[in-house]
């Protein structure tokens, strides 16, 4: 059988797309590794593991029905519940009878004569469809280092982005956690709570500040649900999918956090979340300085208009976040180690923590400086740094992942002309708009690179994406069309349309390495890979190429 469209992966992007393309009245199929659905939700469940967008705003916004039925406990959601919300919406929406399950992908591959698509599995099957979907995710293919040594440890070895499904006990264990990004950084309170000592290897510091924490109350839901609506425009015009709604009527909280946003003004995961504040950092006493962050806590520094485009700006901010951190953890040398000195705030996608200085100041935890004294090996019992033997018995790599090109690569495609994408994209990824690639007809990705994506609250990007795929389709159905994939010069101008916004941004200057560069990736290029032009920007290009009839792309009859 051909199915008219094969989806690979089942978290919320393949979610969406099953339910969306099976309202067109077409055939769909959704392929995926896991034994469930909920993709990154799915696969990272470590301790601590929790999303860093505010809960209401992180929700589909497709079904009025299950808008008003879900329940969020807190205001920033941890994975069990959004996992149960994943289920929720599988259940709901009936959508597992198009998902298969404990299956991968492992070949996908253009059959010119008959313009179709071939999926070979791991499970020998071959499956063939029109149109094909890369739900694949931008954080789905775990990284983890090859360390010398590494297959002699003796000990329990976990990835934070491969958490096992059964109860890992800590109790009274030796154990290490190598990394120290957004997924180290929320796992090692967890972690130091569980087990007998936790050493903690670090290459480099984070800047993080503390996670708004507070349980959700009634009254701000339901009016979060009475305005969903007008909240849905509204992060469709916020460059980060986030509508920052603020609700009015119900009567404030007396807690000191906010009842929907960040703990401090302007902190989320992602830039643009929030309106943050007017304020500059350069036009302040340091007196002044001092004050915004006692009255509103670290985040505050992360308010300061001025320090995500002016070098100068940027280090004040540094050395004032520094100077906070040297007064929550006590021991001096500790402190020094667990400041940030070398990359400014803004590079990296921000980090929200809950305790985690406070974490080093236990009489359980110490922390190994690879900065200061290189990691030697990994032994059959722990890890050698210099002259340090660190025993363990159990080593967890929180070492972040392949991000948004590694699932695609990862795949195995292969185009017109046995041109497989890998060899495209060998010098960095080339796609227009995020959404396709040329030599690959009829396959689409889901917050594929140069898109928003996670620049943006992911779930409005995946709608985005998805409802612009399905209208695409819908419309080479109704003109009969039988193939579209992108002009070449398209996707020439969108990457350095890509390039050009992100330049003059704290994410692309020299000091600066993160996974959004590929940075992390021995070998990977370095190429700034999502779009950081915003989504309403964006959504001009998308929509202004589904309005006048797909001019960028070459579409054959
Ligand atoms: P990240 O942010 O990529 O962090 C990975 C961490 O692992 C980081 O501290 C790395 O240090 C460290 N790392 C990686 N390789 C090594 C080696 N070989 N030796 C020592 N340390 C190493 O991944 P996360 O999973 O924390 O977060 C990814 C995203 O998921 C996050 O931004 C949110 O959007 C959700 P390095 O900085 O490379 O020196």
């Amino acid at each position: 059988m051909i199915q008219d469209v094969l989806i690979v992966g089942a978290g919320f992007g393949g979610m969406y797309g099953v339910y969306k393309f099976r309202g067109m009245g077409l055939s769909v199929k959704a392929v995926e590794a896991g034994s469930d659905v909920g993709g990154t939700w799915y696969w990272n469940r470590y301790p601590g593991a929790r999303c860093d967008v505010p809960s209401l705003e992180y929700s589909f916004g497709f079904s009025e029905e299950l808008e008003q039925a879900w329940e969020w406990p807190e205001v920033f959601s941890a994975q069990p519940d959004i996992l149960d919300y994943a289920n929720h919406v599988a259940e709901r929406f009936d959508l597992r009878q198009h998902i298969q399950f404990n299956t991968r992908v492992t070949s996908i591959t253009w059959r010119d004569g008959d313009q179709v698509w071939e999926l070979g599995t791991d499970t020998g099957e071959t499956l063939r469809g029109r149109f094909v979907v890369m739900a694949t995710g931008c954080l789905s293919v775990p990284n983890k280092p090859n360390l010398p040594g590494a297959a002699r440890f003796k000990g329990q070895v976990l990835h934070t982005g491969l958490w096992p499904h059964e109860e890992v006990s800590l109790e009274g264990k030796r154990v290490g956690v190598i990394g120290t990004g957004s997924s180290g950084v929320q796992a090692i309170p967890e972690l130091a709570k569980q087990a007998g000592h936790l050493t903690v290897f670090q290459r480099t510091p984070v800047y993080t500040v503390p996670a708004n924490r507070k349980r959700m109350r009634e009254a701000v839901q339901q009016e979060f649900k009475d305005n969903y609506r007008e909240i849905r425009e509204m992060q469709w015009r916020n460059a980060g999918g986030v509508s920052g709604f603020r609700p009015l009527k119900s009567a404030p909280s007396r807690a000191n956090q906010p009842d929907v946003g960040p703990a401090a003004s302007g902190v989320t995961g992602i830039p643009g979340g929030d309106s943050g504040g007017g304020l500059r950092i350069k036009a302040m006493t340091p007196e002044q300085r001092e004050q915004v962050v006692e009255a509103g806590g670290l985040g505050m520094i992360l308010a300061f208009r001025d320090i995500y485009s002016d070098i100068e700006a940027n280090d004040i901010a540094n050395e004032l976040f520094r100077s906070q951190i040297r007064k929550i953890v006590k021991n001096p040398e500790v402190s020094e180690k667990l400041l940030p000195k070398d990359y400014g705030i803004g590079c990296k996608r921000q980090v929200l923590d809950r305790d985690y200085y406070d974490t080093f100041n236990r009489n359980n935890v110490s922390l190994v400086d690879l900065r200061e004294t290189p990691l030697d090996t990994i032994t059959e019992t722990g890890v050698q740094v210099g002259s340090d033997h660190h025993e363990l018995d159990v080593l967890i790599y929180a070492t972040g992942f392949d991000a948004m090109t590694g699932a695609l690569v990862r795949a195995n495609i292969t185009g017109r002309d046995g041109v497989t994408l890998r060899d495209k994209w060998a010098d960095g990824p080339v796609a227009f708009m995020g959404l396709q690639m040329r030599g690959f007809p009829n396959l689409f990705t889901v917050t594929g690179p140069g898109s928003p994506s996670v620049l943006c609250n992911m779930l409005v990007a995946i709608e985005q994406h998805v409802n612009w795929i399905a209208d695409c389709v819908a419309w080479m159905r109704e003109n009969e069309k039988a193939t579209i994939e992108p002009l070449e010069q398209s996707e020439i101008d969108w990457v350095a349309h890509v390039n050009e916004v992100a330049e003059g941004t704290m994410y692309t200057v020299p000091s600066c390495n993160s996974w959004y560069l590929g940075a992390n990736i021995e070998g990977k290029p370095r190429i700034f890979m999502p779009y950081v032009g915003g989504l309403p920007r964006y959504r001009e290009h998308t929509d202004g190429q589904a309005e006048n009839n797909y001019p960028g792309f070459e579409v054959l009859g």
